[in-house]
C-alpha cells in the first residue's frame, strides 16, 4: 500500500498557503539530498553538508533561476522523520514555493500526503502513534491549556503513563501464566490475594484517566455558552465586547440577530466556544421564527446559558419564562445596560448575577471571572498529568478499563486464572492499540488523513 511505503522520496509545502514572509517546501526520504544537489546553486553541494546546517544559494531548474533561498540539511536518523530531510526556505510568495515544489517533483520527488511527514516519522519509530497525534492537537488546539496538554502528549507523557500500565499487566500476566503452564513446579507464584491488589492498582490507573473524560471534552470542544435573552436585550453587543470585535450586527431594532453567531475565546486558558443567538420571543416574521428555533436547539446543548435582561427596561413576559425555564441549567443572569438609568432592581434575582454594560464593557472583567469560577468550580480541575482529548484513546481506555474489571470480577467470583489472563491480553492489546503498537492500516490512514499536506 503506497501510504505505508518508505521508499520513496516525498516532499510539500509545509507552510500555509498565502503571502508571507518565508515559505518552506519540505523534502523527505532516500534521495532528498541528491535532489537538492540538482537544483540548489550555492558555495557547498547540500549532499556534502553536515547535518544540521543552512546555505544561502538559489534554486535553478531548466537554466532558470526560480528563487534565492536558505536550504537547510538535516541527515537521518535526526531528522522529524527520520530520513534525510531538506527544507527549502524560499520567499513567502505563492509563485516561488510552487515553482520550487514543481522542481522538486520533476527531479524524482512525489507530492506527500495529509500528514505524511508525520506518519513517517511513526513508522521509523521515532514517535508512537500519541505523540504523532498530538502533532495535529497543536496545529489545532484552541487555548493554552488545550495546547499544553498537546505539548506533553507529544513530548510522551500519555504515552509513559500507558506503558506503566502495559508493564503492570505484562508482569502479572506472567506470573499467572507460569502458573498455569507449569502447575505441578516449584515456581513461586502469586497468591489470588495479590493477584486482586495488582488488579486493583492497574484498575485504579486507567479509571484515573477516565476520570479527567469531561477535561478533555471541554479541552477538545470548548465551553459551549449560549447568550440568550429577549430582542434587544444586548446580547450581540455583548458577545462583541468580549471577543473584541465587530463580529454580530447590532442595531437598535429588535430582532436583528437571526442565525446563531459562533466565535472562541479563552478565559484564565479555557477555552469558550460562544453563541450569540436570535432574541427570544413570540412571533409571526418567518426568518425569526427559525432563528428562534435554532435558538432553543443551541440553548439545549450548551454547556453554561448567559442569560441577558435589560436593565433599563421593565421585565417583560419573555423574560419571566426565560428565568424560569433556565433555572435548573448551569447559567449566569447579565444585567446589561447598567449606564442607564435604571427601570427595576436585580435585588431578588438569584445567583450568579453580574451587572454589566455591554455597550461601555463596565462589569465584563467580573463576567469573565464568573464564566471561569463556573466551568472551574469543582468540575474542572487542570491538573497536572495527562488528560485525554482524543476520542479514539478514550474509547481504548474504556475496552481496557471494562476487561479489568471483567477481570476482577472473575477472581472474586472464584473462576479459573485462564479467564483471568485471558482478560488481561484484551485489555493489554487496547493499550497497544492506543500507543500504535497494534494498530491496522485503516485505522492509521483515517488519522493521518486528518492532517493539513506538508505536516
Ligand atoms: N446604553 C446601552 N445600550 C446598549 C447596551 N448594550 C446594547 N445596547 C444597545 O441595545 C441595542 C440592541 O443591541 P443588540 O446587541 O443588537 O441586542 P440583541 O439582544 O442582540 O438584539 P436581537 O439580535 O434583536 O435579539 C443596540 O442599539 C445597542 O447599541 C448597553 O450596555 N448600554
Ligand atoms: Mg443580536
Amino acid at each position: 500500500m503506497r501510504l505505508f511505503s518508505l521508499e520513496d522520496t516525498i516532499a510539500a509545502i509545509s507552510t500555509p498557503l498565502g503571502e508571507g514572509g518565508i515559505g518552506i517546501v519540505r523534502i523527505s526520504g532516500p534521495k532528498s539530498l541528491e535532489i537538492a544537489d540538482r537544483l540548489f546553486r550555492g558555495k557547498i553541494k547540500p549532499s556534502q553538508a553536515p547535518t544540521y546546517t543552512t546555505h544561502y544559494g538559489k534554486i535553478v531548474h531548466k537554466g532558470e533561476v526560480i528563487d534565492e533561498v536558505i536550504l537547510t540539511v538535516m541527515r537521518a536518523p535526526k531528522s522529524y522523520t527520520r530520513e534525510d530531510v531538506v527544507e527549502i526556505n524560499c520567499h513567502g510568495g505563492i509563485f516561488p514555493l510552487r515553482k520550487t515544489l514543481e522542481a522538486v517533483l520533476e527531479e524524482g520527488a512525489r507530492l506527500a500526503k495529509p500528514g505524511e511527514f508525520t506518519l513517517r516519522a511513526f513508522l521509523n519509530g521515532r514517535i508512537d502513534l500519541t505523540q504523532a497525534e498530538a502533532v495535529l492537537e497543536i496545529v489545532r488546539a484552541k487555548s493554552e491549556i488545550a495546547l499544553k496538554n498537546a505539548l506533553s502528549q507529544l513530548e510522551g507523557g500519555l504515552s509513559k503513563y500507558i506503558r506503566e500500565v502495559e508493564r503492570e499487566i505484562v508482569d502479572l500476566l506472567t506470573f499467572i501464566e507460569a502458573g498455569l503452564d507449569f502447575p505441578e513446579e516449584e515456581i513461586e507464584l502469586l497468591s489470588r490475594e495479590e493477584i486482586k491488589k495488582r488488579l486493583e492498582g492497574i484498575h485504579r490507573k486507567i479509571s484515573s484517566l477516565l476520570e479527567r473524560e469531561k477535561e478533555g471534552h471541554i479541552l477538545r470542544e470548548g465551553i459551549k455558552v449560549s447568550i440568550v435573552g429577549k430582542p434587544n436585550v444586548g446580547k450581540s453587543t455583548l458577545l462583541n465586547s468580549l471577543l473584541g470585535k465587530e463580529k454580530a450586527i447590532v442595531t437598535e431594532i429588535p430582532g436583528t440577530t437571526r442565525d446563531l453567531i459562533e466565535d472562541w475565546i479563552t478565559i484564565q486558558g479555557i477555552p469558550f466556544h460562544l453563541v450569540d443567538t436570535a432574541g427570544w420571543r413570540e412571533t409571526q416574521d418567518l426568518v425569526e421564527r427559525e432563528g428562534v428555533k435554532r435558538t432553543k436547539m443551541a440553548m439545549d446543548i450548551s454547556d453554561l446559558l448567559l442569560v441577558v435582561l435589560d436593565r433599563s427596561e421593565p421585565l417583560e413576559e419573555e423574560d419571566k419564562w426565560l428565568l424560569q425555564h433556565t433555572k435548573n441549567r448551569k447559567r449566569i443572569l447579565v444585567i446589561n445596560k447598567i449606564d442607564l438609568p435604571p427601570a427595576w432592581s436585580p435585588h431578588n434575582l438569584p445567583s450568579p448575577k453580574i451587572q454589566i454594560s455591554a455597550l461601555t464593557q463596565k462589569g465584563l472583567n467580573d463576567l469573565r471571572k464568573e464564566m471561569a469560577k463556573c466551568i472551574l468550580k469543582g468540575e474542572i480541575e487542570m491538573g497536572e498529568g495527562p488528560i485525554i482529548t482524543n476520542l479514539r484513546h478514550l474509547e481504548l481506555l474504556k475496552t481496557a478499563y471494562s476487561y479489568i474489571k471483567n477481570a476482577m470480577e472473575s477472581l472474586n467470583s472464584g473462576l479459573s486464572e485462564e479467564f483471568i489472563a485471558q482478560d488481561l491480553k484484551t485489555a493489554l492489546s487496547s493499550l497497544k492499540e492506543i500507543l500504535g503498537e497494534e494498530v491496522g492500516e485503516e485505522i492509521l490512514e483515517n488519522i493521518f488523513s486528518r492532517f493539513c499536506i506538508g505536516k
